[in-house]
């Protein structure tokens, strides 16, 4: 198990897998961006930044149903002015989402569309390509999209393993991609947040160090949550966020045979508990 500063976070396949969006981008008419509410700074790509060039793209703000709406609104504003790009606020979990988001992106690639017929090309479908950080939600997306289970999708990052096409319906194609970071974060906190929405494997994660992490993130932004999911006193909250996992973890009787807490598994429990969305709705980056 590793600390957070110490994630080979981009492993060889990472590097084949930004290898290859940079190949299917010269293929693509443009590009679905996904980004993670839950980190919509964090978990945007500065790499990606780097090959789209002059590519058309939609940033989709996935998972919004893990947010609070009016903050997340403010990071779409932000992100809408600094790319000058659509950005789009997205749920896969809702099923009438893709009859929304379908003319919108028609609407959006009109011109590129237009473009194909001038070439003469009546008739060829619109190639997008999904692209983003691992476990964002880009298989689930194209399966809303297509309205069937076409691609595999889990609760894990690293799911899809190579591109595949999906035929969306008799216009559009949209191209599944692996999710990919980057090979250098400029801030320790975007690994941080990045393990914690789970777009980092697990397996190499420590997990008492990421609870921590997570702690005194919720600490100042969210001290209300804490106090009401795990009945804390604003005194409780003064504690080093390592004596808070102790009173959770006695409050839960995660206990081991002498009495004293299993800090793995009281931490494991808080990271899934934000995760799914039990500890509140939560936006760990600031604007
Ligand atoms: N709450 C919530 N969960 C979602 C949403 N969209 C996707 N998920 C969940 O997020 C997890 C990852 O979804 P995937 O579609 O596999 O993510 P991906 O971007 O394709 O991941 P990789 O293939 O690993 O890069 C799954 O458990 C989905 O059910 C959403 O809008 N809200
Ligand atoms: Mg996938």
């Amino acid at each position: 198990m590793q600390k957070v500063d110490n994630i080979n976070w981009f492993p060889g396949h990472m590097a084949k897998g930004l290898h290859q969006l940079k190949k299917s981008l010269l293929l693509v008419d443009g590009v679905l961006e996904l980004v993670d509410a839950r980190a919509p700074i964090s978990s945007k790509s500065p790499e990606f930044e780097k090959i789209i060039g002059n590519k058309k793209r939609i940033i989709l703000l996935t998972k919004a149903d893990l947010v609070l709406m009016p903050e997340l609104v403010r990071f779409k504003n932000f992100l809408t002015d600094k790319y000058n790009a659509k950005v789009v606020i997205t749920n896969t979990s809702k099923q009438q989402e893709s009859s929304k988001l379908l003319p919108l992106i028609n609407l959006e690639f009109k011109e590129e569309f237009s473009k194909n017929k001038t070439k003469g090309m009546v008739g060829r479908t619109l190639k997008l390509m999904a692209v983003g950080v691992p476990n964002v939600g880009k298989s689930s997306l194209i399966n809303q999209l297509a309205k069937g289970k076409k691609t595999k999708v889990q609760n894990k990052p690293g799911v899809t393993k190579t591109q595949q096409w999906v035929k969306i319906d008799n216009n559009i194609e949209l191209l599944d991609t692996p999710g990919i970071l980057w090979p250098k974060f400029e801030d320790r906190n975007i690994a941080v947040r990045l393990a914690l929405i789970g777009a980092i494997r697990d397996e190499i994660l420590d997990k008492e160090s990421l609870a921590l992490e997570l702690l005194s993130i919720l600490k100042d932004k969210y001290p209300n949550y804490l106090k009401q999911r795990y009945d804390l006193t604003e005194n409780d909250l003064k504690k080093e966020s390592y004596q808070i996992i102790e009173i959770i973890g006695k409050k839960r009787g995660v206990l081991g045979a002498g009495g004293s807490v299993i800090n793995e598994r009281i931490s494991a429990l808080i990271i899934d508990e934000f995760r799914t969305g039990k500890i509140g709705k939560i936006i760990l980056d600031c604007l």
